[in-house]
């Protein structure tokens, strides 16, 4: 279990007894309380299948209203819960630590208006983030995020963890584009600050509390998000490089040639690919190189981006920054070629243990966290490899061993938050703090904001019952 390896107790919450099961079953029905271990076990387990619980019991509510009566009912009575999405969140946020209460949102999912004046969507928290896209495609909109988890991840998640993805570059984060979350607080009283308008400064703007802060402050039941056109001509270059100076001046180019239709700037680096070729046989359209960039484009006259598109490729590839590349505006090569850089977490995951890290840094340092580590860290692993959100300055840095093992562990932390300190970056770009990262919230965030932090999470949550053993440090 989580809880011995990681030597976290359990806070004094009581258990859930008899006469518990019996006032969820009947606000809920027989069908929508799940019990029994094998039925939990994908619940009470995380995407990466390094933390688990021992949750006895998971609640399907479908309103709103059943959402309060369940934390009315969860606060009288000292329970701990633990709301869930699709699961896929990659810091232990999402899955038990102990036997707490799982709210799965996984019934919530109507939508409930598309404005199509505004662009604005409403639904409710457990619509999956594919399903919820294609939703809006019908009237020529698109949800302002995309990341590879969207056929399982819910939007309510996405909102929790503050996610970040494939297009942040573009359309910024959901501190942006969300305009309205109505919440359950832990004491069962409703939230709602569901205003669809781009403009209201009328008092603290208290949605934001609710966007990222992993379901320890409230329980997000609904979402009205604001929606951009569907662009009507997309481009996707994948660019082979030999140098990071070189991925770097690429980014400046792209940035100045491209200007108002890049939508996506990602890197790659070789053993990141070589990773998704090995486990999950995917054949990269070029040939090997040290680095990879996927460059987008997304714009409303397909001329018109083709001619800037062009250009940019003329000067990158002429100028010998690039080495090779290709092109595609067919929706399969397209697909193929997000499948490269979007399967990579899959890919890391079948080597057995992933040592995953999220890291906001400048470019100028990006990479060099990289070889570092991998020199710091020697034989002893499988892979030492980075890719990521580059113009966003996110790096994904992943190490890989056949299994879990503590002296690798050791080896990493903290040294890699004392790195990320030491360049002023973030130990947390856009997966959080959940259970995994919380004791190492101090190389990213001052004392006086940690207090701060715990200040307002016992003014909403008085009883720590929403979500606990995450975000927060231990005291
Ligand atoms: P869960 O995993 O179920 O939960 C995540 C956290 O939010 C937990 O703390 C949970 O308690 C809380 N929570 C969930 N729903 C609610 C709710 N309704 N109210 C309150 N709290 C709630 N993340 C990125 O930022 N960018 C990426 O590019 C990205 N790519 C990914 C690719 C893959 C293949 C995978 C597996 C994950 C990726 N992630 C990425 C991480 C993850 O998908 C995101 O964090 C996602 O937003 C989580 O959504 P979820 O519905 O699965 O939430
Ligand atoms: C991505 O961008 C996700 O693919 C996962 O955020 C990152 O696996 C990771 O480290
Ligand atoms: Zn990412």
């Amino acid at each position: 279990l989580t809880s011995k390896r990681y030597q976290v107790k359990r806070g004094k919450y009581n258990e859930i007894n008899e006469e518990n099961i019996k006032f969820f079953t009947e606000l809920l029905g027989p069908h929508r309380i799940i019990e029994g271990e094998s039925e939990l076990e994908g619940h009470n387990t995380d995407w990466l299948d390094t933390v688990r619980g021992a949750s006895s019991v998971l609640l399907k509510p479908k309103t709103t209203e059943e959402v309060s009566a369940i934390l009315s009912y969860c606060n009288q009575h000292r329970l701990a819960v633990c709301p869930q999405g699709g699961n896929t969140g990659l810091v232990g946020g999402s899955v038990p630590v102990f036997d707490e209460i799982i709210i799965s949102t996984n019934l919530m999912n109507k939508v409930e208006n598309v404005d199509t004046w505004s662009g604005v969507v409403t639904c409710q928290s457990g619509c999956v983030l594919e399903a919820l896209d294609q939703h809006v495609a019908d009237f020529g909109l698109m949800v302002p995020l995309d990341l590879g988890a969207k056929g399982s991840c819910h939007i309510g998640g996405n909102v929790s963890t503050n996610a970040g993805g494939l297009r942040l570059l573009r359309y910024g984060s959901l501190h942006g584009s969300v305009l309205g979350v109505e919440a359950v607080l832990a004491s069962g009283e409703v939230i709602d600050c569901m205003t669809a308008m781009k403009k209201d400064n009328t008092g603290y703007d208290l949605k934001h509390l609710f966007i990222g802060s992993e379901g320890t402050l409230g329980l997000v039941t609904k979402i009205a998000i604001h929606c951009p056109p569907r662009p009507q001509a997309v481009n996707l270059a994948l660019l082979g490089l030999s140098t990071y100076e070189n991925v770097l001046k690429t980014y400046v180019a792209a940035k100045s040639k491209l200007g108002e239709i890049l939508s996506s700037c990602e890197f790659i680096d070789r053993s990141s690919l070589e990773c998704v070729e090995e486990n999950l046989k995917l054949k990269p359209p070029i040939s090997s190189h040290e680095y990879y960039m996927l460059i987008e484009t997304s714009g409303s006259n397909g001329t018109h981006d083709e001619e800037k598109l062009n250009i940019f490729l003329e000067d990158v590839l002429g100028s010998g920054i690039v080495d090779d590349g290709t092109v595609a505006s067919e929706p399969s090569r397209m697909l193929h070629i997000w499948g490269l850089r979007e399967r990579i977490a899959e890919a890391l995951h079948h080597e057995g243990y992933t040592y995953k890290y999220d890291i906001s840094t400048p470019l100028s340092h990006f990479y060099k966290m990289v070889e570092d580590m991998r020199k710091h860290l020697g034989s002893k692993i499988i892979r030492c490899c980075g890719y990521g959100h580059i113009g966003d300055g996110n790096l994904h840095l992943n190490i890989t061993t056949d299994e879990f093992d503590k002296e690798v562990l050791n080896r990493i932390e903290p040294a890699v938050y004392e790195w990320t300190s030491k360049v002023n970056g973030s130990i947390s770009a856009e997966h959080g703090l959940g259970f995994k990262k919380r004791n190492y919230i101090h190389y990213s965030k001052s004392s006086g904001a940690v207090t701060l932090m715990k200040q307002m999470k016992k003014l909403l949550d008085p009883n720590g019952i929403l979500n606990p053993y995450k975000v927060l440090p231990d005291e």
